[in-house]
């Protein structure tokens, strides 16, 4: 796949966020579409981002538990990347800005130091990690009926779309985060729960494992960074007069509304 359909792709796949607008998934067209050919889309989609002013806020994490990688039939999780504009200020959504939103629970960890693969274990994560905050992730595949195969989701930047963050923040080992019990409830009925360990057993295993995935590419995680660590909870979809409420065990509660 040369550089001109890669860009083509990453340019096709910018667009349909912006315009909301859902499209046939890109290995209809290109099924020899590798997962390494689609993180470079990814990159691609990336710097298309940067190049319109937009900031890294980090990296999150996708497909982390057992179901989901099953389903997907790897044994890694993927990874892609959140933006300044994707950060909710405030407690509302409007639907207007996505096509078809879910939303999950995560924790997220906030680095104190970089931190660089190969490697890399949950503890030396933990021991680099300044904080952790609670976080709602919302998720709009721009695939139709979020019908897609790893390497399409890999390129569309993990169906990464909002976040809304906490407002407590905590020391790592103020937590047992594997034990971390999460409730996510949409207009006072839990839709789904969990805890902590359906982050490939640990949250911060998720930091590490992504830190060893990009130092395959030379990159490593920076000091600042936000990273959603995956779903502890599986994905719900989202409607309009939703109230969404995730409670974090120890940990406070993540509330926002969806509006028209
Ligand atoms: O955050 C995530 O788990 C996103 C991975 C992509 C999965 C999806 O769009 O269903
Ligand atoms: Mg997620």
């Amino acid at each position: 796949m040369d550089k001109v359909i890669i860009k083509d792709l990453a340019r096709f796949l910018a667009d349909a966020e912006v315009e909301k607008r859902e499209v046939l998934k890109i290995t209809n067209d290109h099924p020899e579409l590798t997962v390494e050919k689609a993180y470079e889309i990814q990159e691609q989609l990336v710097q298309l981002k940067l190049e319109e002013g937009y900031q890294i806020v980090g990296p999150k994490m996708g497909f982390t538990s057992q179901a989901k990688m099953k389903q997907m039939n790897v044994n890694e999780p993927i990874y892609g990347y959140i933006f300044d504009y994707m950060v909710v200020n405030g407690q509302e959504i409007s639907m207007q800005d996505f096509i078809h939103p879910k939303v999950e629970a995560e924790v997220a960890f906030i680095l104190g130091k970089d931190i660089e693969g190969p490697g890399m274990t949950g503890a030396q994560v933990l021991a680099a990690t300044e904080y952790v905050v609670p976080a709602l992730e919302i998720i709009d595949s721009r695939y139709e009926n979020f019908n897609f195969t790893l390497p399409d989701v890999i390129a569309d930047n993990a169906s990464s779309s909002k976040v809304v963050f906490g407002s407590r923040i905590k020391r790592p080992d103020e937590l047992e985060l594997d034990l971390l019990g999460v409730t996510l409830s949409i207009n006072g009925q839990i839709k789904d729960l969990g805890a902590g360990a359906a982050v490939v057993g640990h949250p911060a295993n998720s930091v590490a494992m992504l830190a060893n995935m990009l130092a395959r590419k030379g990159l490593k995680l920076k000091a600042g960074q936000i990273i959603l660590t995956g779903g502890i909870t599986g994905a719900v979809v989202l409607n309009v007069g939703d109230s969404v409420s995730a409670k974090f065990d120890g940990f406070g509660t993540v509330d926002f509304q969806v509006k028209e």
